[in-house]
């Protein structure tokens, strides 16, 4: 499957230092930075530095190393964050049914308070 990475989506624009965002933490191939619209005392967003939309994207064609580096930066930013202890929960919405809004694989981690159950 081919996959048309938009290189005009806000998260390449903050990639490419076009619009500022809040850093928590940058490591070789990823970048975490706080939701501009905040769910959770904690909300942080941790992307792929490379362009994939989806996560089957990134797993299809990201190096060994980039899916790496990604893994341990969102155990990073949780250990960061403080939210290991407390509990804290990953998601990453995908395609038009996920309503993922920005088309560059990103995973949200939202903590910092009673999260409430998703899933009946
Ligand atoms: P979604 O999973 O694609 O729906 O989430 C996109 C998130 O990106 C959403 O929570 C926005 O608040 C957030 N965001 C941002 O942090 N900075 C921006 O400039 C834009 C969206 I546009």
């Amino acid at each position: 499957m081919a996959f048309d990475y938009d290189s005009e989506n806000i998260f390449a624009k903050i990639l490419r230092g076009e619009i500022p965002n809040d850093t928590v933490l940058e490591t070789e191939h990823s970048l975490a930075f706080r939701d501009i619209r905040p769910q959770a005392p904690v909300h942080v967003l941790v992307i792929p530095k490379g362009a994939y939309i989806s996560y089957d994207h990134f797993a299809q064609e990201a190096s060994e190393a980039e899916i790496v580096d990604y893994v341990r930066a969102i155990g990073e930013v949780c250990r960061m964050e403080g939210v290991e202890g407390d509990g804290f929960r990953m998601i990453s919405n995908a395609g038009e049914h996920g309503v993922q809004e920005v088309p560059h694989l990103h995973v949200h981690i939202l903590g910092g308070r009673p999260l409430g159950r998703m899933l009946q």
